[in-house]
This record gives structure tokens, sequence and C-alpha cells, in this order.
């Protein structure tokens, strides 16, 4: 064998290797019809997952993706914006329930509220006897925090491995951090926040631990520092590391890291950095800070904002393991880093026309997207066929022929039907409904679709059916 070919059987041996190594990621319409631009999805233990809405609203999704009609919780007259299709950073952007809910029963938000501008409001909450529906009475403010301007919000709540709660805060907003606020450590802007929601039944306290807790003309509250807006941020669950996506001015997007054994106190740096790069070193700037783990450029990217995800600890695609994953708003990329791997990052999948909010993790470690613009949860699959039928046993065949689904199903106690077809991307081309008899039914749907592949979903109140389908004439 000549040396050439070797070289060559050895390089496409190793090129294998990395292409099957390569996290590659696919997305399939979870939920669709969430009313209001969805802006967090958390759990509780359940099995379910509760997202929110900017406009004020928490809806829960049941498993296999059936929507509560009915919101877990509506503090819409309480909230700014009140317009399903506001655009804006404000409303209802973070929801976190308690590590011991199945025995507190008690749920915290962050929203923007009515005052002034919108002030940041930080809440507990009480759910009702019925799971589904919590107390809209039981509200009691924690923090209310005055805001500068309306954007740069953050709103992130997670609950740590040491049962405290994280609150990430924006720089107060406008451009650039006029103020300085995120270097000051007399404000709570551009940190995140840790505090004690559990020691007493009302309030909260202030761990001891906490590294400005001892030092005067601090805000005790501060964990961590020199944020822009630390919009979504996670722990491991498994290593309780913190991981956290800074989002940049108009140049630079960041992800920032914080090992579990940190005691706090770390500055990421804005406004003297923007990802590695200087941004405004006027004033200050000559602290100690922490770089990000990974930076990327808007300008090679085309993303502009980050959009923090999850380490994945699933159990459907194992070789995932201790990857995470994160996405940009603006460009519908999902970036997959390895931390393994020093912090290597891929595009693991790019969606355009899709602006991903948040990430969801589901209570067995499998991952979500939300869209902010339609209304869809997505699951993350990892196969272009990882979209299986729910509930298989439901006696439903179909076809598209000729630019019409046609759909034969033996009824037997379901009243309706709502069939919805998607593109790939989540954008509903179809959604009809129809009223089903017993026995069997035989109903059609004319539809003009292009050759390609589609998402179809068929929904009673008995079962779901969710498919891919290719159409090719
Ligand atoms: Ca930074």
């Amino acid at each position: 064998m000549s040396k050439r070919l070797t070289a060559v059987l050895i390089f496409s041996f190793i090129s294998t290797l990395l292409v099957s190594a390569q996290p590659q990621v696919y997305i399939t319409p979870y939920c669709t019809g969430i009313n209001g631009r969805i802006s967090d999805v958390a759990t509780n233990g359940d099995g379910r997952l509760y997202v929110t809405t900017q406009m004020g609203s928490i809806y829960i999704i049941n498993q296999g993706g059936v929507l509560n009609s009915v919101p877990f919780l509506n503090i819409q007259p309480k909230v700014t914006p009140t317009s399903v299709n506001n655009t804006g950073e404000q409303g209802l952007l973070g929801l976190a329930f308690s590590p011991d809910y199945a025995n507190d029963q008690t749920f915290y938000i962050y929203y923007t509220n009515k005052s002034g501008i919108g002030n940041s409001i930080l809440a507990r909450y009480k759910v009702t006897s019925n799971p589904d529906i919590a107390d809209s009475l039981s509200e009691e403010i924690l923090l209310d925090i005055q805001q500068p301007y309306t954007n740069h919000n953050g709103g992130c709540l997670k609950f740590g491995n040491d049962g405290f709660l994280y609150l990430g805060l924006g720089d107060g907003g406008s451009n650039g951090d006029p103020g300085n606020l995120a270097q000051n450590m007399n404000e709570y802007f551009g940190k995140i926040l840790r505090i004690d929601v559990s020691s007493q039944p009302t309030g909260y306290t202030i761990p001891a631990t906490n590294p400005y807790y001892s030092v005067v003309g601090a805000k005790q509250e501060i964990w961590a520092s020199g944020f822009r807006n630390p919009w979504k941020f996670s722990f491991d669950k498994l290593t309780h590391d913190l991981w956290i996506g800074d989002v940049g001015e108009s140049t630079w997007e960041e992800i920032d890291f914080q090992p579990a054994s940190s005691t706090g106190g770390e500055n990421y740096g804005w406004r003297c950095y923007e990802g590695n790069a200087t941004f405004n070193t006027s004033a200050g700037c000559n602290g100690s800070y922490t770089s990000p783990v990974y930076d990327y450029s808007h300008s090679v990217t085309g993303g502009c904002s980050v959009t923090g995800g999850y380490v994945y600890r699933g159990i459907q695609n194992p070789s995932m393991q201790g990857i995470y994953f994160f996405a940009d708003y603006c460009n519908g990329s999902v970036y997959a880093l390895d931390p393994n791997n020093q912090n290597s990052v891929v595009t693991a999948g790019t969606f355009s026309g899709n602006f991903f909010s948040t990430f969801g993790e589901d209570d067995s470690g499998e991952l979500y997207l939300g869209d902010n613009n339609n209304g869809t949860l997505y699951k993350i699959v990892w196969s272009p066929t990882g979209v299986n039928d729910i509930n298989p046993s439901a006696n439903v065949s179909y076809f598209v022929k000729e630019n019409v689904i046609n759909i034969s199903i033996h009824n037997t106690d379901a009243n309706f039907i709502h069939v919805e077809l998607l593109d790939l991307n989540g954008r509903q081309l179809l959604k009809q409904f129809s009223s089903l008899h017993k026995g069997n039914n035989q109903l059609q749907f004319p539809v003009k679709l292009a050759n390609s592949t589609y998402i179809i979903r068929i929904i009673s109140e008995r079962f779901i059916l969710t498919k891919k389908i290719t159409v090719c004439d």
C-alpha cells in the first residue's frame, strides 16, 4: 500500500470518526397554538412542562404535547406589556418551582409590572388544591426593582443544588450600560442574585456565604456580576455547574461558566468587555474578570442574541451526554459546546425563520425549544425520523394524494379531531376541525403542497398522532 493511499485511508477514517461524533439536532413541533410569545419553560417533577408567555400566562403542556386550554396562571392585568404581539423585552419572563414543590406547593415568577416603565418583580405564588390551577390571589412580592430602561430585564430563575434561588438581572437597559451599573456592586443590575426563599414562610433571607454578604456598600444578594443581559442560565443537573448565556451588544455573544465548586463573586466583565473584546474601559475596569468560555461574532454567524440552554442529561441520545446546547435568537441556529473538548462548538442545526427565546428541559432530561414568534414549543430529537406516534394504538390511517389529506378513523369514543399540517420549521400550513361520528370516518382536507417533508398532527380528546410525511408527486 502506498504511503499516499495509507494517508488517505487514515484521513477518511478520522473524518468518519469526526463526522459521526458531531452533534446533530432536529426539531419537531411538540405543542402548537400557545397563545403568546414563549419566554420560559419550567418543570416541577410531575412530568409536565410549564410554559410562560410574555403577556402573562403560564400554560401546562401534558405528556404527549397536549396543551391545557385553561392557563395555570394568568397575571396579564399586572404585566407590561399587555399585547400578544408586543415585541419588546418586557413581560412575564421567568418561572421556577420550589425544589420541594410536592410539599410546599410554591413557585416563583419574575415579570415587569405596570409601575414606572416596568419595575422588575420577583414574586412567590401557591397552587390551589387543583394541580392545574395556581392561586392567582396568593402573590407575595419578594423584590420590586425600579428599572431605568425597558430593555435588558433578564428574568431567568433557577434553584441551585444548594437550595437557593438564583435570579438573573440585566444591566438596566439602553445601550452600552450608560450608568455602568453592571460593575456597580451597590446595584442589582447586571448581576445574578442568590437568595434563600425557604428558610421562612414569608420574604427571603440572604445566605451568609454570599460573596458580598459582609461588604459595606454592596448588595448582599449579589452572587456574580458583570452581565449585560444574562437572559438564560442553567445548572447542569449532574455536575451542578452553572452555564450562562449573556446577550451581547452589537458585536459579540458569549457563554459564561461557573464550576459547581465556585463560592461566587465572579465578575464576567461587562461593560468593560463584550465577549473577549474590549468594549468600554473609560471607568474602572482594573478588576479581575472571568472570560467567557466561548464567544461568537454577529458578523460571522448572523447571530445577534444568545439563548442559553442546557447540558444534555437525557436518555434518548447517550452520546450527547455532557454536551451544552444553546441557540441564537436571530439566526435560528442551535449550537453544541463540548466541555470535554476544549469547549469547542459546532452548529448542531439551523432552523431559519425560528426565533428561539428559551430552552426547556423535561424531568427526564430531554430538551425543548420555545419559539418567541409562532406559539410553538419544539422538542429536540436526534434523527429526522425521530417523530413517533404518541398513541400508536389509535385506529387512524392517513395518506396525502393529489393535494388532499385523506384520513380514515375507526372511532369509538372521540367526538372531534383537529388536523394540523406544519412545515419542518413548525409553521402551520393547515389547521382544520372536524366532528366525528361513531364507527368509520373518512375525512378529506384539501391543501396545496409542494414536494417536501411535512409534519402532520391529528389531535382528538382521546389521542394524538404526530408523523412526518414526505410529499413527492
Ligand atoms: Ca462578559
